[in-house]
């Protein structure tokens, strides 16, 4: 018999030897059927000595750990950050030292309500958080894909959670902020105002997580190697540029596709269309601290761009996806606490909460302390220390030192190294020990206001309907009223919107604001989705529906044009074998139309032949695909012979430009068209 090959600690290892390929259990003994159980007899009881099925099935019940008590679903990937400015007067971190360095990174994204098992397009804030493997140390940029945040002070996340999270009596809904008790909560804590312009924004609905920037929420401390700090806050631009659905769209990708944004990130980083984001600072002082409106230690308030610019320092790709879902998504565990020499935290009460939190989640989540032996928490730089044994403890020290100071010299393990090792910034503070909101916290509204003055109209009217849909799906209506009295504080014409769509006569007082708010804060574009699109069909996915007998030429001309352009094109027809074209081609399809409904899509084409409109004209995914289409405000092209289906759904006089009729001689002219992503002038929604 062939001898085990054996590491020194006894573990075999897996090299390829006679049992390559054959099922073990997990002590490493060779399976000979892994399909019927150990029985007396072959219709007899199953024996209690089975212990290769009893094995098989204890691991399986402990196949689940907590899911994550927020931002529970999610979705990594791995890449690296290069960087592009070197930064050493504003930070000695190793990982901003040297131009065209590159840092590995894995970044997870996620929504925060919902659980693991819910859907992608649920209206709520996306997690951004980032892991950078440095020279010096793991570095954790925790972030969300809006700036600000709901609460002031940690004490209130809980309460926060509570609120959002299914009601413990009903346990429902699921993954939404639309219902009572989340409404009830906010309303009566005036600093989340300002979070749910945000929120209730088509920031909450990205299109891909591709499309959308990060943030890091808290201002936080960069320090030089000569000790002198200033703030920074972080930011994440896609390359991509932004993009959102439309909620009506929203709601029927979560029945369409569950999985559409992770679906998406695959498929994109599958394709080697690989996602980028720029990384950028704001950097400023303390004198800018002193002036600005707000405290810079308030993250329900962000610093305008307009009033300390973004400086981009570097690029992020994310260009590789996991090989085990839940070795790295699932395991990788964030915190806030996982900072670097040069980078420091400030005085936010928010943020001092979340050190606390984050390794202490992670611990109950992984089971104990040693999380970080697992690989994709590990350290990708030396790690010594004298932190030992506990629950999966994998990475053991050898020799005898496990305590310092000691005398055992060369054997005597690490020591400390105050020339390299991570220093506190050495901020001077004082004060009475106290439970108390500071003052300049206390502004509420003037943000909010600045946020909505900030947007397209069309951004206007999608964030009133959405407080409207989610105020409508409150049973109580003091709570819908004193909701109302926020928005007066915020904006007239964003009051009266939703006070009309709630059907609301009478305006109720508004809410008495803790601090006058400042009316006159100028409108910020960087805050706007549409003035910030990409301007570029790239990225995207054009719904190509086509029947039998469809132009080959046409066809191929549309997919290979936008393919070109960086586009994705998706086949649909009414098989899945796919069509076969008019050169006797046969085109095999991507999905049947009861599968691709155009919500999935950027854009769509109908390249019909003679004849399929009719039979289209009668198939409700095909109605759904095109009405749907239409009133999301898609671009749209068309075939003559789809005329029969233009009809039945009531569109053939409402044939605008965002609707082209399409023919050999245009394509190129439909990709322009749709470079703009959405013809809003359709204001559908
Ligand atoms: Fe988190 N948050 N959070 N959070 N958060 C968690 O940690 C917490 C906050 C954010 O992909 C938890 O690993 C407190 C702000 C992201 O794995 C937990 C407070 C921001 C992720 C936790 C906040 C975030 C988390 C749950 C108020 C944006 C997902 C599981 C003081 C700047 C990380 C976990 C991942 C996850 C606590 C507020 C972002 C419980 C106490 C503000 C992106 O530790």
């Amino acid at each position: 018999m062939k001898k085990l090959n054996l590491d020194k600690g006894g573990a075999p290892r897996q090299e390829a030897d006679a049992r390559e390929g054959t099922i073990t259990t997990a002590q490493g003994t060779p399976i000979s059927d892994d399909q019927n159980s150990l029985t007396a007899g072959p219709r007899g009881p199953v024996l209690l000595e089975d212990q290769i099925m009893r094995e098989k099935i204890f691991h399986f019940d402990h196949e689940r750990i907590p899911e994550r008590v927020v931002h529970a679903r999610g979705y990594g990937v791995h890449g690296h950050f290069e960087l592009t400015r070197a930064i050493p007067e504003f930070s000695c971190a190793d990982i901003f030292q040297r131009e065209g360095e590159k840092t590995p990174v894995f970044t997870r994204f996620s929504t925060v309500a919902g659980s693991k098992g819910s859907p992608d397009v649920a209206r709520d804030v996306r997690g951004f958080a980032v892991k950078f493997y440095t020279n010096e140390g793991n570095w954790d940029l925790v972030g969300n894909n809006m700036p600000v945040f709901f609460i002031q002070d940690a004490m209130k996340f809980p309460d926060l959670v509570h609120s959002v999270k299914p009601a413990p009596d009903r346990a429902f809904p699921q993954a939404q902020s639309a219902h009572d008790n989340f409404w009830d909560f906010i309303s009566l804590s005036p600093e989340a105002v300002h979070m749910t312009l945000w929120t209730m924004s088509d920031r909450a609905i990205p299109r891909s997580l591709r499309f959308m920037e990060g943030f890091g929420v808290h201002t936080f401390r960069l320090v030089n190697s000569e000790g002198k700090s200033h703030f920074v806050k972080f930011h994440w631009k896609p390359k991509q540029g932004l993009q959102s659905v439309v909620w009506n769209e929203a709601l029927k990708i979560n029945g369409a596709d569950p999985d559409f944004h992770r679906r998406d990130m695959w498929n994109a980083i599958d394709a080697g269309d690989y996602p980028q984001w720029d990384l950028g600072i704001q950097v400023f002082d303390d004198e800018f601290a002193d002036e600005f409106e707000f405290d810079i230690l308030d993250a329900t308030k962000l610093i305008p761009e307009e009033q300390v610019p973004v400086q981009i320092i570097g690029t992020m790709t994310l260009d590789n996806n996991v090989d085990n879902f839940f070795a790295e998504t699932e395991q990788v565990a964030f915190c806030t606490q996982n900072i670097v020499r040069g980078i420091d935290f400030t005085d936010d009460p928010l943020l001092q909460g979340r050190n606390f939190s984050y390794l202490d989640t992670q611990t109950k989540r992984l089971g104990g302390p040693n999380f970080t032996h697992i690989p994709i928490n590990a350290p990708k730089c030396p790690v010594h220390h004298f932190q030992q044994d506990g629950h999966m403890a994998m990475r053991n020290p050898k020799g005898r030192a496990n305590y310092e100071p000691n005398s055992w010299d060369e054997d005597g393990g690490p020591r400390e190294n105050p020339e390299i090792g991570f220093a506190s910034y050495s901020e001077r503070v004082q004060g009475g020990k106290q439970r108390t909101r500071s003052e300049t916290f206390a502004d509420h509204y003037s943000q909010a206001r600045q946020f909505w003055i900030s947007q397209t109209a069309t951004e206007q009217n999608h964030i009133a309907a959405a407080y409207t849909f989610e105020l409508s799906k409150c049973q109580h209506e003091r709570i819908r009223l004193r909701m109302l009295s926020h928005l007066m504080n915020v904006h007239d014409d964003l009051a009266e919107s939703v006070a009309k769509g709630l059907g609301v006569s009478d305006l109720p007082d508004a809410a008495k604001p803790a601090r006058k708010p400042i009316t006159d804060l100028p409108a910020s574009d960087a805050l706007s989705i549409l003035k910030n699109g990409p301007e570029s069909f790239a990225g995207r996915k054009l719904g190509l529906f086509i029947t039998d007998g469809a132009d080959a030429g046409l066809v191929n001309e549309i997919e290979a044009e936008f393919t070109r352009a960086g586009a994705m094109v998706a086949i649909v027809a009414p098989q899945i074998f796919g069509a076969k074209l008019s050169d006797g081609t046969t085109k095999p399809a991507d999905e049947k139309i009861d599968g691709g409904p155009s919500v999935l899509f950027d854009a769509v084409a109908l390249v019909f032949s003679e004849g399929a409109g009719s039979e289209m004209a009668n198939n409700k995914p095909s109605q759904d695909f095109l009405s749907d289409a239409f009133a999301h405000a898609k671009f749209i092209a068309w075939t003559d012979a789809a005329m029969p289906l233009i009809e039945t759904v009531g569109l053939s006089d409402k044939i605008d430009d965002g609707m082209m009729k399409i023919d050999g001689e245009n394509v190129g002219d439909f990709l322009r068209a749709c470079e703009k992503l959405r013809f809003w002038e359709r204001k559908m929604f």
